[in-house]
């Protein structure tokens, strides 16, 4: 028993929990916790706005799987961070966040910044839909179980965020305190395999089948099973399909990789997954994104495919689609288990499936062709095509790329991965700029590896404040600002529609088109930065940001409308163009 501060209590219980880093902001609520970070092995990352912390802590568990804390202060301090928390909670990153409230004893009393219209300190409410829960910490006493019990939600089963909205006297307050050993209050085994007899109906399943196909989803990516994916396929000779979030579940460059799914993805994915008669579907929701909008001809056929559906959230075992067999456990527990099997029974693929394989790894061989070849473009603004090329070659296997919206979709056509925890997609939130901030996360977590960052004009401009940090903590980040002017991802559709031309492109008083100069801008910061016009001084000036060791900004000017080689499709098209969704 000791006698601690909340600050000092709660410090040393995420240092227990293995939590090293803090990204925030100072207020007047959190400046106890701040004094306690700062007597501690956590490091703490100031931010100039929320919105970064939320966004580098996605990035950090995504590269390291590992949660970090983000510290606020009440009122405006919370509510700009909440932006980040659905990005986390929709791509399954766990962190914790600290929020500071107002002094429990003027509850209700609109103490300074407190939300108290409808009810007594409610700045809680507004996170509720975007964490897997949230506590109004009620009484000191409670500070710390209440902690430990958020560390214990972020963490286990689908990862997330978690909130603590904590009265800033909590934090001052000393209080006779045992710290409990973190691993006695943390469940040992999470993995939860299904039972011998579901694992064999499963084999069964899939053995009997012509056309199998795996789809693997972001549970497969947070349960880190790309080895034993990987030796399952292999063993059954299963052609594996991943979605956005679960790129890098198996390696691309694995013969049994065979494409992505969405609403672009890649033709020979879907092509699979259309005609495959049993479909075993590893850590997926198979939601609109993941399932052209659900439609029946190009993805999977409900009701006529067979589908084995594991998760490990039993809200999204037969949610959408009806299941042969569903199945709720940890991926790689349940793929442990199946190995297991197989090889005690020296499973190998058959001949037929032996052959499919490589006429598959055929297919894709001439569709990476198609790729390459695009990727020699010379043109002036820069294809995005042979931009991702070049940033596939100077970054080595263990580098780490981001993008968030706009060209994700062809980041997971184009661009090869290799393991999860290398790449960060804004998957099912999909905040624009939320990549940004998260590669100084993902460069924190992983300081080895070199980071670049794919992103918009748009995107960089919205969270530019992230270069400021990154110089103010020395995380040499290159950001790859592809500069079209505008929000091209959305100026496609209105184009495409004759939705009319504002609001999407951007301009000097509504003339000529209108840039800031980022590379001038990253100098001024403390920053490296060039600008990029041709395509031939791309690799040169990667090259050189990299090895640099300090954050870069490359301002590249890029063409304003990327090709998208759509094989899936997207219902919000039929909406646009006026055609009523067969859906409605
Ligand atoms: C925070 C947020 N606001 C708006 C959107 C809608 N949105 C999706 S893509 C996009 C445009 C992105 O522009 P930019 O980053 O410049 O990339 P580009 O599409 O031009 O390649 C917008 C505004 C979003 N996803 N997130
Ligand atoms: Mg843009």
């Amino acid at each position: 028993m000791k006698n601690l501060s909340g600050a000092h209590a709660t410090v040393q219980v995420l240092e227990q929990f293995g939590v090293d880093v803090c990204f925030g902001m100072c207020g007047h609520t959190n400046l106890w916790m701040l004094k306690a970070i700062e007597e501690s092995g956590i490091r703490f990352v100031g931010v100039r706005h929320e919105q970064m912390a939320t966004h580098a802590a996605d990035g950090y568990f995504r590269a390291k799987r590992k949660p970090a804390l983000v510290l606020t202060t009440i009122g405006p301090g919370m509510t700009n961070a909440l932006t980040g928390l659905g990005d986390a909670l929709l791509d399954g990153a766990a962190m914790v966040m600290i929020a500071g409230d107002a002094p429990n004893y003027f509850s209700g009393q609109e103490a300074f910044q407190e939300l108290s219209n409808i009810g007594e300190a409610e700045q809680v409410s507004a996170a509720r839909p975007l964490v897997k829960r949230a506590w109004r910490v009620a009484h000191r006493a409670a500070l710390i179980p209440n902690l430990v019990e958020a560390i214990r939600v972020a963490t286990t089963g689908n990862p997330g965020p978690v909130l603590l909205s904590v009265p800033l006297n909590f934090f001052s307050e000393m209080r006779e305190e045992k710290i409990p050993a973190a691993r006695q209050q943390m469940p040992t085994d999470t993995f939860s395999a299904p039972r011998k007899s579901t694992i064999d109906d499963a084999l069964r399943l899939l053995n009997g089948a012509s056309n199998p196909v795996i789809i693997a989803g972001g549970g497969a990516v947070n349960a880190e099973a790309q080895a034993e994916l990987t030796e399952f396929a292999h063993a059954l000779g299963i052609p594996v399909v991943t979605t956005l979030s679960g790129c890098g579940a198996i390696s691309q460059d694995d013969d049994h990789h065979a494409g992505f799914i969405s609403t672009v993805g890649s033709p020979i994915a879907h092509k699979l997954v259309n005609v495959s008669d049993v479909t075993l579907v590893l850590g997926s929701r198979l939601g609109e994104m993941e399932t052209s909008s659900w439609d029946n001809q190009i993805s999977l056929r409900g009701g006529q495919t067979k589908i084995i559906q594991v998760d490990i959230d039993p809200r999204q075992v037969g949610r959408f689609y009806p299941v042969q067999l569903g199945i709720v456990a940890n991926v790689r527990g349940f793929l442990d288990e199946a190995n297991a099997l197989l090889r005690a029974n020296s499973v190998a693929p058959s001949k037929p499936r032996v052959s499919r394989i490589a006429e598959i790894k055929a297919q894709v061989a001439a569709w990476k062709k198609e790729i390459r070849e695009t990727s020699t473009w010379e043109a002036s603004p820069i294809a995005v095509e042979r931009l991702l090329a070049e940033i596939r070659a100077v970054l080595p296997r263990n580098g780490i790329f981001l993008t968030d919206v706009g060209i994700r979709h062809m980041v997971a056509q184009q661009f090869e991965t290799y393991h999860p925890s290398r790449l960060y997609v804004g998957s099912g939130w999909g905040t624009m700029g939320g990549a940004v901030a998260a590669a100084i996360g993902a460069k924190l977590a992983c300081p080895e590896a070199p980071v670049i960052a794919e992103v918009g004009d748009g995107a960089f401009t919205s969270i530019m404040g992230a270069v400021v940090t990154a110089v103010e903590h020395e995380v040499p980040v290159v950001w790859v600002v592809m500069n079209n002017y505008g929000y091209s991802s959305i100026s496609v559709y209105q184009a495409k529609h004759g939705l009319g031309k504002i609001g999407t492109s951007f301009r000097e008083g509504g003339g000529p088109s209108y840039s800031p100069d980022y590379a001038a801008f990253a100098i001024a910061c403390g920053a490296g930065g060039a600008t990029v016009r041709k395509a031939a001084d791309l690799r040169p000036a990667l090259e050189k940001a990299l090895a640099s060791g300090r954050p870069y900004v490359l301002d590249v000017l890029t063409e304003s409308e990327p090709r998208f080689r759509a094989s899936g499709r997207w219902d919000v098209n039929d909406l646009l163009a006026g055609v009523k969704s067969p859906h409605s």
